[in-house]
């Protein structure tokens, strides 16, 4: 008797966030699981599914309103953690459009600005991204350098880089963050736009890792933008780290899927192939290394859903959310590196899938706030001590 998973939050869930998930795991595993190896060996975001993803709700998922789906939040990391189950760069290209670009449009911007962007970023018509990290400036979003200094007329002047910006060379919009020069240096966000003189997006080549996502810079060089294209709601540093809370939320549950495909994948293989006469899954040190995944996913899956419930119920924290990203993207990388082992020569091909996730949950568990940056964040949480500096 086979039994992949003894933990099932299948029973915890609503009708309707049974239905998402199946929904998204069909979609994903025939739409998405087919075509994505060869585009990541070729280094492609696979543009052309944008439509796609948009049709099934996957663009602003969480939101009500504009088109939106309007899903609860555990209905909401469902469909991360199927897209994730494919490949966190597709993932990373609907979170980031969601948490990231359409949130805080939708949480600090004018009505102007939310009826101009959100329908059309919803159906995919508009990609955006987010410029916060700076080639100076990544762990420590509060150094950055880009400066915002307004003119008589009140347009803004914004001069600086933005630099690994995921969806940035197809973005029709960005969210960059930006001081704001004579008043103290805060930091404010403004949409930038495509075509605006000065505005440019050089791709990064020769990523390792997320080949099937689009990274690149963004140049600012004396963009002028309307003062009408600052978000009003967002001041300070707690204005893009509120998004951030968005998106880590949802890469908690991501990354729960990415450990589900390394694990399915090595339970398969070490069922079906045979060494010193028996299955590999026969040998008890793989059984140790399957059982130390299967229960870490376990556990993951039930942090998820309760802190998921708590998002719902408006109890969330963003150290909790800063608890889930680590935990779950570490747990993840784990899993990727034991199951990579379990497939020996075989793990290394791209036909495996299992390398293309550990490659991407490097990435996973650098941006968003690194391992070590949530480390502190839930340290100072709980001994009231600041170690960040
Ligand atoms: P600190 O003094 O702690 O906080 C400043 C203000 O912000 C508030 N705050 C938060 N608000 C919401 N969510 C959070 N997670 C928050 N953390 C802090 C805080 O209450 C305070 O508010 P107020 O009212 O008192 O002003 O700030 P700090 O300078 O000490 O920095 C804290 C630190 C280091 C944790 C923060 O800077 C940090 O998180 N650094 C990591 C940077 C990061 O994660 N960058 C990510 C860039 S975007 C990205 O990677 C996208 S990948 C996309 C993809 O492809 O999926
Ligand atoms: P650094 O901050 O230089 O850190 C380097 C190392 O030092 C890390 O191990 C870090 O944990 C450690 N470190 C730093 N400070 C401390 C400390 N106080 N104590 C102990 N250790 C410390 N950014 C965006 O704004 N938008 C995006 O869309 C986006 N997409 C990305 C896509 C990809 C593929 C990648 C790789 C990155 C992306 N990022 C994005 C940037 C990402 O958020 C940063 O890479 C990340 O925040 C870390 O910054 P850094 O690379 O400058 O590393």
């Amino acid at each position: 008797m086979h039994k992949p998973y003894l933990i099932d939050i299948g029973p915890d869930l609503t009708d309707e966030e049974r239905l998402v998930w199946k929904s998204s795991a069909d979609f994903c595993g025939a739409t998405l699981q087919p075509v994505i190896a060869e585009h990541y060996e070729a280094g492609r975001f696979p543009r052309h599914l944008i439509p796609e993803l948009a049709r099934m709700g996957f663009l602003g998922t969480p939101l009500q309103g504009w088109g939106c789906a309007g899903l609860n939040p555990v209905a909401y990391g469902l469909t991360q953690l199927e897209l994730e189950k494919v490949d966190s760069g597709l993932r990373s290209f609907c979170s980031v459009q969601t948490a990231l670009v359409m949130w805080p449009i939708a949480t600090y911007g004018s009505k102007e600005q939310q009826d101009r962007w959100l329908p059309l970023l919803c159906r995919g018509e508009a990609v955006g991204c987010f410029g916060l990290t700076e080639p100076g400036s990544g762990s420590d979003p509060g150094s950055m350098r880009t400066t915002a200094v307004q003119q008589p007329g009140g347009d803004y002047v914004l001069t600086g880089e933005k630099m690994w910006i995921t969806n940035s060379p197809i973005a029709d919009v960005a969210v960059v963050w930006a001081k704001v020069a004579g008043e103290g240096g805060t930091i404010r966000g403004f949409l930038v736009e495509r075509g605006m003189p000065g505005f440019s997006t050089p791709e990064i080549h020769g990523k390792l890792s997320l080949r099937a996502s689009l990274t690149g810079a963004i140049v600012l060089e004396d963009v002028r933008v309307p003062a009408s294209n600052m978000l009003p709601g967002a001041t300070g540093l707690k204005g893009p780290l509120g998004c951030l809370t968005q998106a880590r939320y949802g890469i908690g549950w991501g990354a729960v899927g990415a450990a589900m495909s390394v694990y399915e994948r090595a339970l398969e293989y070490t069922r079906d192939r045979r060494q010193f006469g028996k299955p590999l899954a026969a040998f008890q040190l793989t059984q140790h290394k399957l059982v130390e995944i299967h229960n870490a996913i376990g556990k993951s899956l039930l942090l998820s859903l309760h802190l998921g419930r708590q998002k719902q119920a408006g109890r969330l924290t963003p150290v909790q959310v800063s608890l889930m990203k680590r935990d779950n993207v570490a747990m993840a990388l784990e899993a990727a590196r034991s199951a990579r082992s379990m497939l020996g020569g075989n793990g290394i091909m791209g036909e495996f899938h299992v390398m293309r996730h550990l490659c991407n949950l490097e990435t996973v568990t650098t941006y968003e706030g690194t391992h070590e940056i949530h480390t502190l964040a839930i340290g100072r949480a709980i001994t009231g001590e600041d170690a960040f500096s």
